[in-house]
């Protein structure tokens, strides 16, 4: 393990200096919104874009779930932490919970102090160049039935009993729960006015939040739940002619199209992430949302965000490669997904205790797979200990776990052009990217390289050559390699492998 409990703060002005081009990146010089389509390929993958055009590979963490239980919603988290984040771990994301009881505490009335509060944290990130996606957490719908989400106000059980279950997540099939989403999800219904309310809601945080630097965009709703048609066979087996698809293909897809409309009332640049119904796509299973159009002016900026959880893994707390089929399945239906949404893709929850056996080879797969699939992703989570990358030693510092060495990995942040193909090999630490240059990309490719982590005795770099009009610099504060390709047409195919 690695202490860096006296990491010192030194570095803060020339992050903010260097990623203060954030705020740009998003932004067109003439303050409009910037031409950053996220632009199909021949093969049907797309990206987010940033201003310059280039693809935006996102990784990064949820922050947080200690947020869920603070009497102001909000995360165990100090500047200093966001600082570490991204300079320790390379992450230039996190998808940040936030949540309806703390934004609407009464019908209409939206608290401005948890807008200040938030926007304080929000400051954090932009200042250290990450980008923050704003998630409107729910787990089990509501604080009442032993989580977190809608505010007492919202909940509709129809009076229906509700006993604690000690594992949460079977909660979700408790009567009372059932039909509370049942009645958040009719519309119309006789309950309507719940999505309306959520509707409004979120034009509320995207109208307070939509200028500021970090903020990249807005997860709708996490790990919904289809109420009462939510069946636990579906999550190892989801028939396309049941009952959660038909929600989904229904009142789920529905939901998502008037969600989509209210942000957009407010916001026209925001990109706009959506996820499958909970836990059976997480284990790998299809989704049955019909696609998805962004009705802004210009190229869609929607992004489907599915989370991947194996269930069987969680419930052995063993992975066993040769029956686990998640991540098979994870991938495949994924790809058929996106393709039909025609949307990039971002992982938005994975995560599992690193003691369990394993999860290191569970984790290898799985970050092979993202970069195979090119997507970002965020890991699920932020907090100490449990199934985190650190945890606080008996002084309460802070000490990285030995995962993180696991986690923390080469990849491309921005892409000048087309990314073709990505990965890295933690045995033999060798990094390849590929790409299509796009020949108006006036901004560099960033490859984020942990060089003392994982190239102690130095690295380098083939496939930049002069004379086809490649040069690259390295930033060692930033651990950032910069390629700039101009007026190259030919497949850039880059390798960093270990050795000065
Ligand atoms: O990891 C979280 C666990 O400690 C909580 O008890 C639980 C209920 O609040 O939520 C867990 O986090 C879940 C997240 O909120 C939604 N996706 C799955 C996460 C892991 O189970």
């Amino acid at each position: 393990m690695t202490s860096y409990s006296a990491w010192p703060p030194a570095r803060t002005l020339r992050l903010a200096a260097s990623l203060s081009l954030l705020a740009q990146l998003f932004a067109c010089s003439d303050g409009s919104s910037p031409a950053s389509p996220s632009e199909p390929i021949e093969d049907g993958t797309y990206f987010v874009r940033d201003g310059d055009g280039r693809a935006v590979i996102l990784r990064g963490m949820n922050i947080m779930s200690s947020a869920k239980g603070h009497p102001e919603r909000l995360p165990d988290l100090q500047a200093e932490d966001v600082e570490r984040y991204a300079r320790l771990w390379g992450f230039n994301v996190v998808r940040y919970l936030i949540f309806w009881d703390a934004v609407e505490p009464s019908p209409g009335e939206y608290d401005d102090a948890y807008f200040d509060k938030t926007e304080e944290r929000l400051d954090w990130f932009a200042d250290n160049g990450v980008h923050v996606i704003l998630d409107m957490h729910q787990d089990v719908y509501a604080a009442r039935f032993c989580c977190d989400g809608a505010p007492e106000w919202a909940i509709e059980d129809d009076d229906l009993p509700f006993d604690q279950n000690p594992v949460w997540s079977l909660n979700y099939f408790a009567p009372a729960v059932m039909a509370a989403f049942d009645n958040f999800f009719e519309y119309p219904g006789e309950h309507s006015d719940l999505q309306d309310h959520f509707a409004d809601a979120w034009a509320a945080v995207a109208e307070r939040f939509k200028d500021h630097p970090a903020v990249l965009g807005y997860d709708i709703l996490n790990e919904p739940s289809p109420g009462s048609v939510y069946d636990a066979r579906d999550i190892t087996v989801t028939l396309p002619d049941g009952a959660a698809a038909d929600f989904d293909r229904t009142l789920f897809t529905d939901f998502y199209r008037r969600m989509i409309a209210s942000i957009r009332a407010v916001d026209e640049d925001g990109w706009i992430f959506y996820e499958p119904r909970v836990a059976a796509p997480a284990n790998g299973q299809p989704s049955f949302i019909l696609e998805l159009e962004d009705p802004r002016e210009g190229e869609p900026r929607l992004v489907y965000a599915p989370h991947l959880y194996s269930v069987q893994f969680e419930f052995n707390q063993a992975y066993d490669p040769s029956s686990d089929v998640t991540l098979a399945n994870w991938e495949a239906n994924r790809n058929v997904e996106t393709s039909l949404q025609n949307a990039p893709l971002l992982l938005g929850e994975w995560g599992f205790d690193p003691n369990w056996p394993n999860a290191e080879l569970f984790m290898r797969e799985l970050l092979d797979m993202g970069d195979r699939m090119m997507l970002g992703w965020t890991y699920w989570s932020y907090d100490p200990g449990g199934w985190g990358i650190w945890e606080r030693d008996e002084q309460g510092q802070f000490v990285e776990r030995e995962n993180a060495d696991q986690l923390v990995r080469p990849y491309p942040q921005r892409v000048a052009g087309v990314p073709r193909s990505f990965s890295y090999n933690p045995d033999t630490r060798r990094f390849s990217l590929a790409f299509d240059p796009s020949p108006s990309a006036t901004l560099p490719t960033e490859v984020y390289v942990p060089a003392s982590r994982h190239y102690p005795d130095g690295w380098s770099l083939r496939g930049c050559e002069e004379a086809s009009g490649c040069s690259w610099t390295w930033d060692a504060n930033l651990d950032i390699l910069q390629v700039l390709t101009p007026n190259q047409t030919a497949r850039v195919e880059l390798t960093i492998t270990p050795g000065g």
